[in-house]
């Protein structure tokens, strides 16, 4: 008898698309899981509150405290989630056995070797991230701060972290991508726009100019709206932070919660790569604002996977996760979220590309839409499930158990 799997990839072959070459495609795309989600982007300074412009709302139990307890929920969302992927590190996740906290601007790689040895271990790689928030240095600004002393301060954080991921590049062998966001801005109207952008500007430049190799270290960044608190003006805003990354010949990225309600991220892919060699993305879903919700399956992270895809830039788009939801199971809200990019690539690996475009281009309109509407109902669940099956990880209906199992094992007791 024919197998659900056999009988999806016939319905697939009949409109032209290999449902094992999709797969096997999808098993080599990895995703940078941020491992801030765990624990409500905390980290390890005992810093407080977090700050910044963001915010977690909830408080389910079972965050982790500690890095082991990180790193074993790490593990514990890996296994539930197929393929092999990357781990993104904030700097305030720099762990100190003597409990001699690092200040920002004296942050070494040796903070951070646990780190590597957990990446190596796994064979995955390492991306980081400067933390220009929840410091009582950055209540009012950070690289583009008036006060001299504190933009310094700032400047040597950034310089910190680049060192930082040239360590991990160098010891885990993959590049490090180092993303730059600051939530410097203003809740109220600025008596002055030009100054602290210009003083953002001169911040990078001296943090680029620290010299670092730049196949190992791929720096980007990360534009913003607004945040809560900083709602009149964002110093690193959309026309800012494309222009200063497209001039310095970095990488843009674009957060897909940092821009205004209708203006979406999938139409920016293509505009963006027409430009730029590489481009980054932080996936997340923005719920009439910013609030960084746990990402799903839903119509927009389909159609920017889809952008990727057909753009066939599959090696140009850099995709990390970005959200954090403290009101429900961390593990699960990391497993959600990187199963439904990956769900959404499925989907984009799954569509006749060439055909669909090619009736684009010959005007041919109608058949486009009768096309694309057929392709919605298609049997993609059956080859979603095959997939989670060649990677060896729970399917569907599978692995929620698990992490049931652990949260009463494990999160429950802490
Ligand atoms: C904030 C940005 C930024 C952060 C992380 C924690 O709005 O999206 O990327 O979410 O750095
Ligand atoms: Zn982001």
């Amino acid at each position: 008898m024919q197998s659900i799997y056999d009988s999806a990839k016939e319905r697939y072959r009949a409109i032209g698309v290999d449902t094992d070459a999709a797969i096997e495609k999808l098993l080599n795309i990895h995703i940078s899981m941020h491992v801030w989600q765990g624990d409500d982007v905390k980290g390890f300074e005992n810093a407080g509150a977090l700050t910044g412009g963001i915010q977690t709302t909830g408080n389910y139990p079972g965050a982790a405290r500690t890095p082991e307890e990180l790193m074993a929920d790490l593990d514990k969302a890996f296994s539930l989630i197929p393929g092999k992927h990357k781990i993104n590190v904030h700097a305030c996740y720099g762990i100190f056995p003597d409990g001699k906290i690092a200040d920002r601007d004296a942050l070494t790689p040796a903070h951070f070797a646990p780190w590597v040895d957990y990446a190596k271990k796994r064979g995955i790689g390492i991306d980081f991230n400067p933390t220009f928030f929840s410091h009582p240095l950055a209540e009012h600004g950070t690289l583009t701060n008036p006060n001299e002393e504190i933009r310094a301060f700032w400047i040597r954080h950034g310089i910190a972290c680049i060192r930082i991921s040239e360590y991990f590049a160098k010891e885990t062998g993959f590049p490090c991508v180092m993303n730059i966001w600051i939530p410097d801005g203003m809740k109220d109207i600025p008596a002055d726009r030009l100054g602290p952008r210009m003083r953002y500007m001169d911040s990078l430049d001296q943090i680029l100019g620290c010299g670092y190799d730049k196949k190992l270290v791929y720096v980007t960044l990360e534009s913003k709206v607004f945040g809560i608190g900083l709602e009149s003006y964002t110093a690193g805003s959309g026309e800012f932070a494309l222009s200063y990354a497209m001039t310095r010949k970095i990488v843009p990225l674009m957060d897909n919660g940092h821009y205004h309600p209708t203006e979406v991220v999938s139409d920016k892919i293509p505009a963006l790569l027409c430009f730029n060699d590489k481009i980054a993305l932080h996936v997340t879903r923005p719920v009439r604002w910013d609030s960084d919700h746990v990402v799903r399956y839903d119509d927009e992270t389909q159609e920017m996977m889809k952008e990727i895809v057909r753009c066939d830039a599959l090696d140009r788009v850099v995709i990390a996760t970005d959200y954090f939801d403290a009101s429900i199971n961390r593990i699960a809200a990391w497993v959600v979220g990187m199963r439904s990019v990956q769900k959404a690539l499925l989907g984009a690996l799954l569509l006749p590309n060439k055909e669909l475009k090619a009736l684009q281009d010959a005007g041919n309109f109608t058949e486009l839409m009768v096309r694309q509407e057929e392709c919605k109902l298609l049997p993609m669940g059956d080859v979603w499930a095959e997939f989670c099956k060649r990677a060896g990880t729970p399917g569907d209906g599978v692995w929620f158990e698990e992490v049931k199992q652990y949260e009463k094992e494990v999160l429950a007791k802490r």
